[in-house]
């Protein structure tokens, strides 16, 4: 009674497990590593994979400029370069020694020249050195023919010179003395107050309109003149 209702559950549990293990035999088959049982962990992480074969894409376009680099080191010297041709300096060598022997012989003769006018004036050696053009003129031309003989107006610094600027010019004469800058304070025209004098009597008085140059007189005494009155010229050279 009890059997026969539980048959066809007996009948399809051996089915069942019959047909299971059709299954699995048949997958060990197919892959000797999977057995039958419940399920394992997962695997290894496998190798990689060969690149696929898609189609590459296009090259972009080339990127920005880079900032230029840093300066180098200085190269290695160049060889030396071949002896030159040879030039002209023993020329010009001989130009500047027959420049030079031109030079001495005028320096030699400007002294030769110097001592016979010296001696023809009187002069003596160390002393100063007068001269004039005989000529009357103006203070300011007179000042203007000294310059430009690259002397100045004689002005006595004591009593031998003016005698000796008396002997030269014989008759009136200016000499470089004013009292142009400041009224009554009479200066020689180079600079510097005077360091000697030999004043006329009653001069200087600055006479009518105003007299601001000196002229020493035939006698060796001096008068303050009007600079626009013309007298001798006598310029002095340093002894
Ligand atoms: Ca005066
Ligand atoms: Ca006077």
């Amino acid at each position: 009674m009890f059997l026969f209702p539980l048959l066809p559950v007996f009948l399809l549990s051996v089915v069942t497990v019959a047909s299971e293990t059709k299954t699995c035999e048949d997958a060990q088959k197919t892959c000797s590593v999977i057995t039958c049982g419940r399920d394992g962990r997962d695997g290894l992480k496998g190798e990689k994979g060969e690149p696929g074969q898609g189609l590459r894409g296009l090259q972009g376009p080339p990127g920005k400029l880079g900032p230029p680099g840093n300066t180098g080191e200085p190269g290695a010297p160049g060889p030396r370069g071949q002896k030159g041709d040879r030039g002209d300096s023993s020329a010009a060598e001989t130009k500047l020694a027959n420049l030079e022997r031109e030079i001495r012989n005028l320096k030699s003769e400007l002294d030769h020249i110097k001592k016979l006018q010296a001696f023809s004036l009187g002069k003596k050696s160390g002393k100063k050195f007068y001269v004039t053009n005989g000529e009357n003129m103006p203070f300011s031309k007179a000042k203007a023919w000294c310059t430009e003989l690259q002397a100045t107006v004689a002005a006595p610094k004591n009593a031998e010179e003016n005698k000796n600027i008396q002997q030269v010019a014989r008759d009136n004469a200016f000499l470089g003395i004013t009292d142009e800058v400041t009224e009554g304070q009479f200066m020689y025209v180079t600079g510097g107050r005077l360091t000697y004098s030999n004043w006329k009597a009653k001069e200087p008085n600055n006479h009518g309109s105003g007299e601001d140059c000196v002229v020493l007189l035939k006698d060796g005494l001096w008068n303050d003149v009007s600079c626009s009155s013309s007298y001798l010229v006598v310029c002095e050279f340093p002894a």
